[in-house]
């Protein structure tokens, strides 16, 4: 071995050594920079004759190649090293599960309104959406309720600092009774000519309003009422599309149901309808679920019907209080304050 592949070796050595790519540009500078041994020895050439400088020139170019190459072996090792343990640090696990975005779901009121529509659309009812802001007449004097009507408190309700286009108050519906109102007009006016006029059927799901706060009543709260008006329509039809209804809506047959007289201005009779149920938990206790009555023959008036040839029924009934029957759920505040751990139950 001459002294040039010593060089070489000894080169490779010292690079290998380097641990860092500062330590290994250090190493560069001890053979290949200014003062480097592979500069000591191409100025060590300067005695020699011209032949033996070409002969020696040209070896030492090529150990100085072989540096070279060993220098960029060196830093593509180190850089490779570098990379791995960057990689190794900041190493992901990619089995791991992605974050979810929380599945939503239907609030279990609005399950019970969904269910109320289904089983009365089954049964041939139109499902009637309409204004929460109303006007007085539409609340009240059109539902046989004149204004200062001591019964008007039955339905105490907020009012807006806003009139009509015709001046009149508005305030929050206290029931949906006025759209029944809104969509029997509608229905007479378009069937004016008709005779008999095609029947009404008709049900109102939606949120309604009351000065009322505890554990039973909410501020805002929802109701489903309903409207059957015909030549032939009486209490027994009544009766029997709620016990169908009750019966569907509780998935079971075990259920009576029962007529309490009743007063209501926008009805005459009335009755408060409860139902029992003959076997599971609830079993024998008469619980009040809605209240109904034939119509009042003012309020079919107010239609542009005549009372003396169209009458019928209307019900209504609070999907609040049927949602905590289902459910099992003993406070209606909790449907009303957003707490997702009593929500997500219902899902
Ligand atoms: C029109 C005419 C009559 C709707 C009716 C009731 C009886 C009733 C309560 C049930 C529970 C209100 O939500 S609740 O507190 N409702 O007792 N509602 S008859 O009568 C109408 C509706 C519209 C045009």
């Amino acid at each position: 071995m001459n002294d040039l592949d010593t060089l070489v070796q000894a080169a490779e050595a010292d690079f290998a050594a380097a641990g860092t790519p500062a330590q290994l540009e250090d190493a560069k500078a001890r053979f290949l920079g200014k003062t480097g041994r592979v500069t000591e020895l191409l100025k060590g050439m300067s005695a020699l004759s011209p032949e033996e400088k070409k002969t020696r020139g040209a070896a030492i170019n090529e150990t100085k190649q072989r540096i070279e190459a060993a220098l960029t072996a060196r830093r593509q090792a180190l850089a490779d090293a570098e990379m791995q343990a960057q990689l190794k640090a900041e190493s992901l696990d990619v089995s791991l599960p992605g974050r979810q975005r929380g599945g939503g779901g239907l609030h279990p009121v609005s399950r019970t309104m969904e269910r109320i529509e289904q089983i009365f659309a089954s049964m041939g009812f139109d499902v009637a959406d309409g204004p929460e802001i109303e006007t007085d007449w539409h609340s009240f004097t059109a539902l046989n309720n004149p204004e200062n009507h001591p019964a008007r408190s039955m339905q105490d309700t907020f009012y807006v600092d806003m009139n009509d286009e015709a001046g009149r108050p508005l305030c929050l519906r206290p029931h949906t009774s006025p759209m029944q109102v809104r969509y029997s007009r509608q229905h007479a006016a378009r069937h004016a000519g008709a005779d008999p006029m095609p029947e009404i059927r008709v049900i109102a799901p939606g949120r309604t309003y009351r000065v009322d706060s505890d554990a039973t009543h909410s501020p805002m709260f929802h109701q489903c009422e309903g409207l059957w008006i015909g030549e032939n329509v009486s209490f027994k039809d009544l009766k029997s599309v709620f016990t169908d209804f009750f019966r569907t809506f509780f998935e079971t047959d075990d259920l009576e149901l029962r007529f309490r007289p009743s007063f209501f201005p926008f009805t005459e009779p009335s009755a408060e309808v409860d139902i029992a149920f003959s076997s599971g938990p609830l079993k024998g206790r008469w619980l009040e679920v809605a209240g109904s009555g034939q119509v009042h023959p003012n309020v079919v008036r107010n239609f542009g019907l005549d009372p003396e040839r169209y009458i019928g029924f209307a019900f209504g009934m609070g999907p609040d209080r049927l949602t905590m029957l289902r459910y099992g759920v003993n406070d209606l505040r909790l449907f009303f304050e957003g707490d997702l751990r009593f929500l997500a139950q219902f899902q």
